[in-house]
Parts: structure tokens; C-alpha cells; sequence
């Protein structure tokens, strides 16, 4: 049972399901529910703050990148991030939601983004390990998404599924030659998944169990899987791989059951909500640099406004 706003029917809902069941893609000037929007602008606003947020982390490396090849692939995939975070934004516009109002909920701490980017990088083999964990896993999540019932964000999805597998590859193939090289290397990728394994099973949201908007977003064909079930493809595919790779994945209880399932230990719970409440991690270091970018931009933004009035003042004469 989906919630109903008071200006709205049963029959506005019952004709709004159907529509969902046929498999229709909603579009923005539409009749959806309230909630429908309220929800969307929810998960996508926090998704386009997630893809800028998490240019931080992987940012800070670029000038310390090893070779020029992996400072080039580090820019483009950084740069990526930048523009998924702009069609996700303009997902969210299609809503009503606001650039001002979206960015006022990042900056103030009312807005959430994801947990895996208020953990620190502390070595150059964590930016591989956070394109196979982190792009992977967002991979099976998006990718879910790009099927999703509302039109803009769905079409956003399907682009930035092909820009997220290049990250994916690419982190891949950095991890997989650091396992097989020095003993030096070897420690440096194995440390990073030490870091990086648990918080990338975290990042797909709590266990089904305690998730209070799964069932409203299944209903409407907003997430066609829960979180467990896609945690469950992240970890079918990686676990095998990273094993293949000759790392050790922190998790003593990891074992695959007879119908080949990879089953996980128990997930640290309290440490993802302190992560994403503020309460442990990097949370007031990723709100300040994004306050610091917000305020550098000031400038970029007046001169748009005086140009566009400029514009609008031409075409009126
Ligand atoms: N972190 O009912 P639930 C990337 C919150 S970026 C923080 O299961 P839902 C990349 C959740 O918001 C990709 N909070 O929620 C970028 C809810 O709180 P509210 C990021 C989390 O929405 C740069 C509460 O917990 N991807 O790929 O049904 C470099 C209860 O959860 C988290 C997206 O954003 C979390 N991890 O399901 C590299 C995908 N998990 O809002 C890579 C879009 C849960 O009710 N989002 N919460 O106060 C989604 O698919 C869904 O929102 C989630 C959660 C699966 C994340």
C-alpha cells in the first residue's frame, strides 16, 4: 500500500500503477504521486551529490599519480564523476526539485550521500581498489536503476553504466598488476581491500530488513532489487576475481553455498550509520571542501546571472 496525498484519488493511483505494470517509462510533465516525486528527488539528489562527493577522495591523487598513463585515466574517470553528478542534477530538476535547494541540502548536512565516501585514501592503490569495489558495486546498483520507472533517470543510468565500466576495468587491471608484482605492491593492493571490501558491501544500503523505502520504490518499479539481492550479485562477481588475483578478502566467515551464492560474515551496522550520520570518518573534511568549491564558484555563477540577464535584456529590444 503506497502512501496517499490528500488531493489525490484512488483512481489517480490505481491508473498511475497500471501504468507502472505495463512497464511504461514516467515521464516529468506527467501525473505521478506526490510521494513517487518525493522519493525520486530523495535518491536521486543524494545519488548526484554522491558522484561529486566522491570526486574527493580520488581527486587528492592526481597530482601524485605514478605514471602519466594513470594520471591521465585518473583525470578523465575524476572529470566523469563531475558530469554524472550534472545529469543526475538535471534528473532531479525534471522533479522541481532545485540546483539551490539541492545544493543547500549537501552543504548543510541535510542531504545524505554515500557512506563510502567519508572513508580517507591512504595509499595510491586505494584509487584502484575504489574503481573495482566502489564503480563495481555501483555498477550492479545503477545498472538495476537503468531500468527503473522514471524516464530521465533511467536514460541517465544507461550512460553512466558505460562510463562507470571503463572505471571498473580500470581499477581492476591496476589491482590485478600490483597482486602479481613486488612484494611491496602485493602488500599495498591486499591493504587496500583490507579498507575497502567491508565499506563497499556497506555502501549498498542496510539489510533488507531494516530498509524502509525498499518497498515503496519496488511498487512503483523505482528499484527492481533489493539491497541484499544486488549486494549478493557484488559479491558473486568480485569475491572469485579478487581471490583469482591472489588477495585475501577480510572476511573469515566468506564461503559459497551449494547453490553458489558467496555468503558474507556479519557487516559492522553501527559503523555504517556513524559513517553516514557524521559520527566517524571524513564527513566535515568532504562538507567543508565542497562548501570551499561552492564559495570559489561564486563568481562563475554571477557572471551567468548578468550574462543571461544581458541576454534576456537583447532579446526584449
Ligand atoms: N550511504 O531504505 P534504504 C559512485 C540511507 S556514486 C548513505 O535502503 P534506499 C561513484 C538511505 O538514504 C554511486 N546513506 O534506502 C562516484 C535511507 O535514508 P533516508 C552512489 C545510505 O534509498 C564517484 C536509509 O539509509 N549510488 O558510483 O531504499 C567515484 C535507509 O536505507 C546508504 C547511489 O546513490 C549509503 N550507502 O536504498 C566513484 C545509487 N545506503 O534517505 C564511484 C542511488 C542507504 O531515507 N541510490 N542509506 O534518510 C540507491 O540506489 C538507494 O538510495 C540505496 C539505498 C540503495 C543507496
Amino acid at each position: 500500500m503506497t502512501q496517499m496525498h490528500p488531493t489525490e484519488t484512488a483512481e489517480q493511483h490505481a491508473a498511475f500503477n497500471a501504468r507502472i505494470a505495463r512497464g511504461e517509462k514516467i515521464e516529468p510533465g506527467d501525473w505521478m504521486p506526490a510521494e513517487y516525486r518525493r522519493q525520486l528527488i530523495r535518491m536521486i539528489s543524494q545519488h548526484a551529490h554522491s558522484e561529486v562527493v566522491g570526486m574527493l577522495p580520488e581527486g587528492e591523487w592526481i597530482t601524485r599519480a605514478p605514471t602519466l598513463k594513470r594520471k591521465t585515466i585518473l583525470i578523465a574517470k575524476v572529470q566523469d564523476e563531475a558530469g554524472h553528478g550534472q545529469y543526475l542534477y538535471h534528473a532531479a530538476e525534471t522533479l522541481g526539485a532545485t540546483r539551490g535547494e539541492m545544493l543547500d541540502a549537501l552543504l548543510s548536512g541535510k542531504a545524505k550521500y554515500s557512506s563510502i565516501f567519508n572513508y580517507p585514501t591512504h595509499t595510491w592503490a586505494d584509487v584502484g581498489m575504489i574503481g573495482w569495489l566502489v564503480d563495481g558495486a555501483a555498477i550492479k546498483n545503477q545498472t538495476m536503476l537503468a531500468g527503473c520507472s522514471y524516464g530521465p533517470y533511467s536514460r541517465a543510468m544507461v550512460r553512466i553504466c558505460s562510463e562507470e565500466t571503463f572505471h571498473h576495468k580500470q581499477g581492476k587491471e591496476m589491482i590485478v598488476q600490483y597482486a602479481q608484482g613486488t612484494p611491496e605492491q602485493r602488500q599495498m593492493a591486499q591493504d587496500a581491500l583490507n579498507r575497502w571490501w567491508w565499506p563497499a558491501l556497506m555502501m549498498l544500503g542496510p539489510h533488507d530488513a531494516d530498509s524502509p523505502n525498499t518497498g515503496a520504490l519496488a511498487g512503483w518499479g523505482i528499484k527492481l532489487k533489493t539491497n541484499d539481492e544486488v549486494r549478493q550479485e557484488f559479491i558473486n562477481e568480485h569475491a572469485p576475481e579478487l581471490l583469482e588475483a591472489g588477495l585475501t578478502i577480510p572476511d573469515p566467515d566468506l564461503h559459497q553455498d551449494e547453490s553458489g551464492n558467496w555468503i558474507h560474515g556479519p557487516i559492522n551496522w553501527d559503523e555504517f550509520w556513524a559513517v553516514v550520520k557524521g559520527q566517524q570518518g571524513l564527513n566535515k573534511e568532504r562538507l567543508g571542501a565542497r562548501q570551499q568549491a561552492h564559495d570559489d564558484g561564486a563568481w562563475v555563477r554571477e557572471a551567468m546571472q548578468a550574462y543571461a540577464a544581458r541576454q534576456m535584456g537583447q532579446a526584449a529590444d
